[in-house]
């Protein structure tokens, strides 16, 4: 069996916080890295989500067009990749020539099979910015939760979908005009409700889908499925071949999630071996499909895709798994661009490498519940669990190794009782770190993990080598706790890879580990007889650095803290 996994798609122009790192791009990697680092054959597919108004918009503002805003903002997403070290085995863009064919191809045949209807709507048209406004660019009261500045297209507090014209008091984002006039246009509707029973059926099947995914699934499905809009009055996106159609193209959310495919097909067309883009996306293929978003996108997923895929009449794979994450929040506030709160992923990765970022986001994703970014829990995943627990071990180890064994793996003996019983204890935890990541529980991983490197602590400090080397103690035992101890780092290096990668590549370097030395313990007792006899081991260094309280002080002054996100939430309740 093969994996496909995809993350949802960061528009090329929106901002980019570390709420949406944890959201989508990074699980999704740390998931990708894991099932690589295990042998399996894994496609992590992602692209920029380029179309829609907001590019336009943006773009007329720099008075540039949108292909070289695109241009620009990709390059930009490209960087931001590298920085944090996310590995794609390809990374599109939905603007891309064969998502325009994929996504015609896919509306002809709804057509044909008579999921698409042609319905006369009232639209806004904005008198003052001279245009038809996207659902996303009116504003205004949620009918649901009476959030008082809701969009059009869906209502980030209660993540309604909602239509512009459900909205209360609207007006248009742009210039924040209510100068607003309905006026009659011709559109695409994709017939939702026709296919509700098979969609139903389907997602019915998902027994094992997490509880946030399929209750935000069934409670569309409860409320009735609503025949939906599916081409805009604009002039970037997607062109749809129709007469009368000249002006308009697909809904930037039509387009986006058949990039999903487009995007392998991309990597496929330019995959010196060749291969067949439906080896992963045909519907019977041998693949197992993990979607991950934040929740907020979590609808499209479960139903306006699904449906769209069905209509189309089941030629591509539907996900097996979505993993939908919950909001990280910023000292209980929003992450917000205006407000100056929180912090931006260009930023964050100036102040600390990215395997800081990769392992305290992911020990604090919010998988339940929202959770809250602080400095101070950011310090203590890095200071704690990076730099005490794996950091500082694998610094002491290497010097009592060089200081006492010239930093040669010596001859041992056999193991002694404690490391057998250090074998059953890491057997034990590694099982649990396994069994996490496999069920996609990254923040129980983290734990688990931390766990192993705690092993490792205990174990040292129960053998006490730095006794035994001395003159007249037992240089045999400590020979076999340090050669034990390497082991146990590198077999570290190998599981923290998919958290921490830079990491584990100093590690592997300095210890001279060859790719076929670096496979993933299915077994702890071989996995600690790797490094043998002779093997020089140098020392990487000092991995992680502890953050002072001075530091997060400076932090927290520079980039808000809990009585500036308490500020906020009042301003927002007035707003
Ligand atoms: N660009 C929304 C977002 O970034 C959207 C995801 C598309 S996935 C096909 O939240
Ligand atoms: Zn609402």
């Amino acid at each position: 069996m093969k994996y496909l996994i995809t993350s949802a798609l960061p528009y090329v122009n929106g901002t980019k916080h570390l709420g949406n790192l944890v959201g989508s791009l990074l699980p999704a990697d740390v998931y990708a890295r894991y099932l690589r680092a295990k042998g399996e054959d894994v496609l992590y597919i992602c692209a920029t989500d380029e179309h829609g108004s907001p590019t336009e918009i943006a773009a007329k503002q720099e008075g540039i067009t949108p292909e070289a805003l695109c241009e620009r903002q990709y390059k930009i997403q490209l960087e931001m990749n590298k920085n944090y070290n996310l590995k794609f085995d390809y990374f599109g863009r939905s603007s891309s020539e064969n998502n325009t064919k994929l996504v015609q191809h896919i509306a002809e045949e709804l057509e044909k099979n008579g999921f698409i209807e042609e319905k006369v709507i009232k639209q806004f048209y904005s008198i003052d910015d001279q245009m038809f406004l996207a659902d996303r660019f009116i504003i205004g009261t949620c009918p649901h939760c009476g959030n008082t500045s809701a969009r059009g297209d869906q209502c980030e507090i209660c993540t309604q979908v909602l239509d512009p014209t459900d909205l209360i008091n609207p007006r248009s984002a742009i210039s924040g005009s209510s100068n607003l006039e309905l006026r009659e246009t011709k559109h695409l509707f994709l017939a939702q409700s026709k296919l509700a029973g098979e969609l139903e059926a389907w997602i019915n099947k998902q027994f094992e889908w997490p509880k946030l995914v399929k209750s935000i699934a069934l409670k569309w499905l409860k409320e009735g499925l609503q025949d939906r809009c599916i081409t805009r009055d604009l002039s970037w996106g997607v062109p749809v071949n129709k007469p009368g159609y000249e002006n308009k193209v697909f809904y930037v959310w039509f387009d986006a999630p058949i990039a999903y495919i487009s995007a392998t097909k991309d990597w496929a067309d330019e995959d010196p071996e060749h291969r067949d883009f439906m080896d992963w996306w045909g519907a019977k293929a041998d693949v197992r499909y993990t979607q991950f978003m934040g929740k907020d996108n979590i609808p499209f997923h479960t139903i306006s895709f699904p449906a769209t895929i069905i209509g189309a009449g089941n030629e591509f794979k539907q996900p097996d798994y979505i993993k939908g994450v919950n909001w990280l929040n910023y000292y209980g506030g929003k992450f917000s661009t205006s407000a100056h709160r929180g912090v931006f992923m260009n930023q964050a990765i100036e102040l600390f490498d990215a395997d800081y970022w990769r392992y305290a986001l992911m020990s604090m994703i919010p998988e339940k519940d929202d959770s809250n970014f602080t400095w101070e829990d950011f310090a203590k995943a890095v200071n704690g669990d990076l730099a005490d627990s794996y950091g500082n071990l694998v610094q002491r180890v290497c010097v009592m190794l060089k200081k006492n064994f010239e930093g040669v793996l010596p001859e041992v003996g056999a193991n002694g009782v404690i490391e057998e019983k250090l074998i059953a204890d890491l057997t034990e935890a590694v099982g649990d770190y396994d069994k996490n990541m496999k069920e996609l529980e990254f923040r129980k991983a983290t734990q688990s993990l931390h766990n192993v490197f705690m092993l490792a602590n205990a174990y040292i400090a129960e053998k006490e080598p730095w006794k035994k080397v001395k003159e007249g103690g037992d240089r045999v035992d400590a020979a076999l706790t340090l050669k034990t101890a390497v082991n146990i780092i590198l077999m570290c290096a190998v599981l923290s890879s998919p958290f921490i990668p830079a990491t584990s590549e100093k590690v592997f370097e300095a210890f001279g580990v060859q790719e076929n030395e670096r496979a993933w313990p299915v077994d702890v007792r071989a996995a600690l007889d790797v490094l043998g006899a002779g093997r020089v081991i140098d020392a990487p260094g000092i991995l992680f650095a502890k953050i002072m309280p001075e530091r997060i002080e400076e932090l927290k002054a520079q980039f808000g803290d809990e009585t500036n996100a308490i500020k906020q939430k009042g301003k927002e309740l007035h707003i």
